[in-house]
């Protein structure tokens, strides 16, 4: 496929629906000197951590190719852009203000405003300062308290300019991938640990959306979640179970707190030592309205029942995947949009990141990636006839912008519209970029 369209009349070209792109501190800037560590400086150094065994020291050097990647976002005729903040760059070891680090963003924030291009700011996009892992990171509820003193900064610099702050990135991945499972930084094991950095994450978002709220009265304030559509591996009973468990111990665990302040029913599943310490107060700090919710979906996921009444992930077969290995299957974007959109009373969504790595060639200066126009096609449908069926749905972001560090599988992966040649620092625009653009321009003006 060479083109992305959608039915003509569809509520997503309307001239309200939001197009953007998404990246990430970690993955993009380099400029390892201008910020203090975090946690994936410290990870990227374990040997076998990442795949390649690289790090984000350089990554595509966006610090010092800032104002022409701002060009390169312009030119795609997005409306708004995604981007982290690096808490690294802007907050010291010692909790002062690192000026230089925060001057960047807010000379980034500004050119893209000058611009018309609306913002889109995470506040923690999984980079938590090494001084503060020291001290136990999101196992520590001081860190709740760091993380309250930076948004602070950050707020008090960017204020009113910028459209919308999530607090988080995909809580799940920084405790279940980092603190449970330990495939992320910063490496820590365990049910205990997991469910414990999970809730403070938890509260830690509740209690910066109320200093983002006074601070930043103009602006949306939300979250960000990534969800993967649960199935069973069978029709019986127990794979059943085993993909309802599933969905609550990894996507309801962290919408249902936000939307009803409680945890789901698998939490009673729990032993006690596994369970959170939850303090008097933090569910309602939790459970605090939000101007919008961010949903990043990429796949679905198969579940069956192991010999414990617990389940475990049935890999893709004989489905098609992506480069990453994950199953390309948009019926379950809709299916996932509809029933979260059935379960709550949600607010408007913002879909802040969908996309494939593929396997990209360049050839003679071009990267036909045909694939990835394909899945943008299939899953913007998706998003359509969400649409559709009622979910209020408000924009899209394309992840990624441009090619970047993809965590554990480094430079292995290319998720970007943009190809980048990580050598010379080239930025190309791929044939996705060139479709993604073309659709944009074809809206209702
Ligand atoms: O690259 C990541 C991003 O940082 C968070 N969401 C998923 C993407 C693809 O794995």
């Amino acid at each position: 496929m060479q083109n992305i369209s959608l039915p003509p009349g569809s509520p997503l070209l309307s001239k309200g629906f939001i197009y953007g792109v998404a990246t990430s501190s970690f993955q993009i800037e380099g400029d390892r000197a201008g910020r203090v560590d975090n946690i994936w400086d410290t990870f990227c150094l374990h040997s076998g951590a990442v795949e390649d065994g690289s790090n984000g020291d350089i990554a595509c050097e966006h610090v010092k190719y800032w104002q022409q990647d701002v060009e390169m976002i312009a030119d795609l005729k997005v409306d708004a852009y995604r981007l982290s903040i690096s808490w690294a760059r802007v907050m010291r070891t010692d909790g002062s203000v690192n000026q230089g680090g925060l001057d960047f963003y807010v000379k980034l924030v500004d050119a893209l405003v000058a611009k018309d291009i609306k913002v889109f700011v995470t506040l923690y996009h999984w980079d938590l300062p090494q001084s503060l892992e020291d001290k136990g990171g999101w196992l520590n509820r001081h860190t709740i308290d760091a993380f309250v003193r930076y948004t602070t900064m950050v707020a008090q610099a960017l204020g009113d300019k910028v459209t919308a702050y999530a607090t988080l990135n995909e809580p799940f991945c920084s405790a279940y991938l980092g603190y449970e499972c330990g495939i992320h930084a910063p490496g820590k094991t365990g049910t205990a640990n997991g469910r414990q950095a999970a809730h403070h994450l938890l509260v830690a978002h509740g209690k910066a959306l109320g200093v983002l709220r006074k601070l930043c009265p103009q602006a949306k304030h939300g979250i960000v979640l990534n969800f993967s559509t649960c199935y069973p591996a069978s029709e019986c009973h127990d794979d059943k179970m085993a993909s309802v468990l599933a969905d609550e111990y990894h996507n309801q665990w962290y919408l249902m707190p936000l939307m009803e302040g409680r945890y789901p029913d698998v939490f009673h599943r729990l032993t006690p030592e596994q369970k959170p310490t939850i303090e008097p107060g933090d569910m309602a700090l939790i459970n605090q309205p939000l101007d919008y919710l961010g949903v990043n979906y990429y796949n679905p996921t198969v579940y069956a029942a192991d010999d414990h009444g617990w389940f475990y992930v049935v890999p893709p077969k004989d489905v098609p995947v992506t480069a990453m290995g994950w199953e390309i299957k948009p019926d379950a974007f809709s299916t996932l949009l509809t029933d979260l959109h059935e379960r709550y009373a949600l607010p408007p969504i913002y879909i802040t990141e969908n996309g494939a790595a593929m396997d990209d060639s360049l050839e003679k200066g071009e990267i036909k990636d045909y694939s990835r126009i394909d899945y943008f096609h299939t899953h913007l449908n998706a998003v359509h006839h969400a649409v559709l069926n009622g979910v209020d749905i408000k924009g899209y972001f394309a992840w990624s912008l441009m090619d970047n560090f993809e965590w554990t599988l480094g430079y292995t992966k290319r998720f970007g519209l943009i190809y980048v040649n990580y050598q010379q620092q080239e930025r190309i625009l791929k044939a996705s970029a060139k479709a993604y653009r073309l659709l944009l321009e074809t809206r209702a003006q």
